[in-house]
């Protein structure tokens, strides 16, 4: 392995010395990231409203009503719209809003135990990806026609994704129910790759919770652990998710000018929450644990720690709460489960 790209060294050889530094080099970036990796998104639309219908006052054990809206913006190509599923709890409040970009487009999913989350404090909403745009090389259905892509910069379908659950921001930020100061944006696996994004390009997203997001998500991609996923797996089995200047580094690694602590640095001084599982080898889990550790000079020169923890890998059942970065190994399989969402609650509520 050759070594790691400097994240502390802006792209013309000077050192990032200062907090002000951080805030030019997190742009570069940002900016390298979708160059080589995500693509480009564009800039935001102008205007974003939503429509709100309720679908049940009093839902589950009745300490939370659910709507559907139907959030519309503008684009060079006309309105594009999607639905989002919302839960807040029925006591008068403000509560911190928790995003979940997820799978399939039920509200109550085997990855959202929406009564734990809503009872903890936390309303709740949730983007179905397929709303946005099909998971395949079909760049003619949703979200995607509507702007032109350039075939080596463009944008891959996981910044389509994380570009519209940012719209998703722009409408909750209004409502009163919403605490907007904590805003948390969570997914899994590629959707996990999509929330890390997500935070790294929109600052309003104070939490980041990225579970089991492995290659192009937490994970290193130069430092590879037996049985786990590499560029070339994924540019071969899923090339939609990217830019068409990511498939340069199928089997060469090397030459990125990034690595993915890059991704993770991003979101730096913010809150970023990794979750793996004990069983997760294809996502790489150790290679996470270690980008973790390679981001944390992004928080440190903001005059804070980033991941605190141990280097080794973490053992079965660890959590690393005590920094702005939460790593935690939860036992079993790749999952959205309850434990990976009890991990992160417990670390928001420690910081809010
Ligand atoms: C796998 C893919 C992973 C991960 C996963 C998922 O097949 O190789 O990178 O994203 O899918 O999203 O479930």
């Amino acid at each position: 392995m050759k070594l790691l790209p400097d994240l502390m060294t802006f792209a013309d050889g000077t050192a990032v010395l200062t907090k002000n530094d951080w805030i030019e080099r997190r742009k570069e970036i940002i900016d390298i990231l979708s160059r080589e990796e995500y693509g480009y998104m564009p800039p935001a639309p102008k205007a974003v409203t939503g429509e709100a219908k309720r679908e049940e006052d009093r839902c589950c054990s009745g300490h939370a009503y659910k709507e559907r809206i139907n959030i519309t913006f503008d684009t060079p190509k006309g309105d594009f719209s999607f639905p989002v599923n919302f839960f807040v709890p029925v006591k008068e409040g403000k509560y911190p809003l928790i995003i979940l970009i997820n799978f399939r487009p039920d509200a109550y999913d085997k990855y959202c135990p929406v009564e734990e989350i809503f009872d903890s404090g936390f309303a709740i909403a949730q983007i179905y990806y397929e709303d946005i745009t099909t998971d395949d090389e079909d760049f003619n259905n949703g979200l995607a026609p509507h702007y032109e892509r350039d075939k080596d910069t463009g944008w891959g379908k996981i910044s389509m994704w994380a570009f519209s659950i940012s719209r998703a921001i722009d409408y909750f930020m209004k409502r009163e129910e919403i605490d907007s100061e904590n805003i948390i944006v969570a997914g899994h696996s590629r959707l996990g790759k999509t929330a890390l994004w997500c935070g790294a390009n929109d600052e309003r997203v104070k939490f980041v919770c990225s579970n089991g997001s492995g290659c192009s998500g937490a994970a290193y991609e130069r430092l590879k652990h037996k049985g786990a996923e590499t560029v070339d797996d994924i540019v071969r089995r899923f090339p939609q998710w990217f830019c068409g200047n990511y498939k340069k580094y199928a089997n060469n690694a090397d030459a990125m000018p990034f690595d993915q602590h890059f991704l993770i640095a991003a979101c730096a001084p913010r809150f970023v929450c990794v979750g793996d599982a004990s069983e997760d080898l294809w996502a790489d889990q150790y290679s996470e644990q270690l980008a973790c550790i390679g981001a944390s000079p992004a928080w440190k020169i903001n005059g804070k720690s980033g991941y605190v923890g141990v280097k080794r890998p973490a053992k079965v059942g660890e959590r690393f709460p005590k920094g702005e970065i939460c790593y935690h190994m939860r036992d079993g399989m790749h999952f959205f489960g309850r434990a990976d969402w009890l991990s992160f609650i417990k670390f928001i509520k420690s910081k809010i």
